[in-house]
């Protein structure tokens, strides 16, 4: 199922409403001295890439709903990815996991991927699942392991995952480690985070020179006592030991409650080691739930100092935007349109901030006045400035309207029948 022009200005009927809007937006904005043009463009420009790995519905260890339609291979994740990007023109890249997606047929997934144009991003190792096959078990860690023959295999991997990557296009490689213990005294800590060092060194000097890595951070789950890689400090210590083209990769739910983000974002950017982000949302864990569906204010907040970082902190590298979540109750296109809305709004927000203003106010020490341009900026609707960005590339004025209108999910399962499942979590 491929979604062309036509079919979505269609579903876009009239837009009038819209015009409308964005008018009377955009006039708004031009008297504070916005310029909506350049806002509008950085806003289409702005690239999400969707995790293969959520293309299906999820589950948790209580059980797990199928959803009809899924994609029942690469191909067809790329496909879905490709309906996301028609409809919302801000979903132009996928991060595949491996080896849940390895390709069989590279020329067929290029193919596809360019018929969509859709680009490979980060691509993901997975030493925390054992693989039919594999000698040793990760049960007890992989990079992190006490024992070397099974750190070795993880590093193998790791580079194995590179290969495939190079295949398609990929310059950075993800490692999450799930590595840790879930009770005290089941590891030397020390001896841990020793050898996990010792493996990340190995995996980055077998980088190609044009590859970046991204170290990606989490308190706890699956082990429930320490993770190795716990927290961003952890991981920025990792990056800076690997090398210049090593960074740490922040997950919105690998925090512990009221952890505040922005503050690590802002304090990773100032040392050029901010090198991109997992988005979702979350009340209590790492419950991978819709972004900007639980603390949207959090994420304008995070936004704001990525707008301040990119303007800022030439030593931070282009920041690898991903989403990362999973689908237990919402169709997952679904769910993803609307993460990627929330995504665009806060950005969009943070962009409206005045930021001399900002500086200006909080060098006078004036807090109210810092709040109040803070949140003039979040009361601002902007949603017809991004309806314009997808209006301006073909896309939908509203992405769940035209997916609903379009009969998506009912042409999907026409195709692929009610019990495909997609691997992935
Ligand atoms: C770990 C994580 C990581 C992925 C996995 C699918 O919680 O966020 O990014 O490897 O989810
Ligand atoms: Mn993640």
């Amino acid at each position: 199922m491929q979604l062309t022009k036509q079919h979505i200005a269609d579903a876009n009927g009239n837009l009038k409403g819209h015009q409308a809007d964005y008018y009377y937006l955009s006039q708004k904005l031009i008297d504070q001295g916005v310029d909506v043009d350049a806002l509008v463009q950085k806003v289409a420009d702005f690239q999400v890439a969707i995790p293969s790995w959520a293309l299906g519905a999820g589950g948790t260890r209580f059980g797990r709903f199928s959803f009809h339609g899924e994609p029942g291979n690469l191909e067809q994740k790329i496909g879905d990815v490709g309906i996301l990007h028609a409809l919302t023109q801000t979903a132009g890249a996928v991060s595949l996991h491996i080896p849940w997606d390895t390709p069989t047929d590279y020329a067929a997934v290029k193919q596809i991927a360019d018929q969509n144009g859709i680009v490979f991003d980060a691509i993901n190792s997975n030493t925390f699942q054992d693989q039919p096959g594999t000698k040793h078990s990760y049960k007890h860690g992989s990079l992190a392991n006490s024992d070397e023959a099974i750190r070795a295999q993880a590093v193998a991997h790791n580079n194995e995952v590179v290969r495939i990557g190079e295949k398609l296009g990929s310059k950075t490689l993800t490692i999450w480690l799930a590595d840790g213990t879930s009770f005290p005294g089941q590891r030397s800590f020390q001896k841990a985070l020793s050898q996990t060092e010792k493996s990340c060194k190995e995996i980055y000097g077998e980088l190609p020179q044009d590859w970046s890595l991204l170290i990606e951070y989490k308190p706890y789950e699956p082990n429930f006592y320490s993770t190795v890689i716990m927290d961003w400090g952890t991981s920025f210590m990792l990056a800076n030991a690997c090398g210049d083209r090593a960074y740490t990769l922040v997950d919105l739910g690998h925090h512990l409650p009221n952890s505040n983000i922005e503050q690590v974002v802002a304090t990773l950017m100032s040392k050029g080691k901010l090198g991109g982000f997992h988005f979702n949302d979350s009340k209590y864990g790492d419950d991978d739930l819709t972004v900007g569906s639980i603390k949207p204010y959090a994420l304008f907040l995070i936004f704001n100092e990525l707008v301040y970082g990119m303007a800022n902190n030439p030593q931070n590298p282009d920041l690898a935007w991903m989403i990362d979540a999973s689908h237990n109750i919402k169709d997952p296109l679904e769910d993803l349109l609307q993460s990627l809305e929330a995504i665009q709004e806060a950005y969009a927000k943070a962009l409206l901030i005045d930021q001399k203003a900002l500086e200006a106010a909080q060098l006078n020490h004036d807090v109210v006045k810092c709040q109040e341009i803070l949140q003039g900026a979040y009361r601002t609707d902007v949603r017809p400035l991004l309806q314009k960005a997808r209006l301006n590339g073909g896309g939908a004025l509203n992405p769940i309207e035209a997916y609903r209108s379009l009969k998506v999910r009912e042409g999907l399962i026409g195709e692929r029948g009610k019990h495909t499942v997609a691997t992935g979590l």
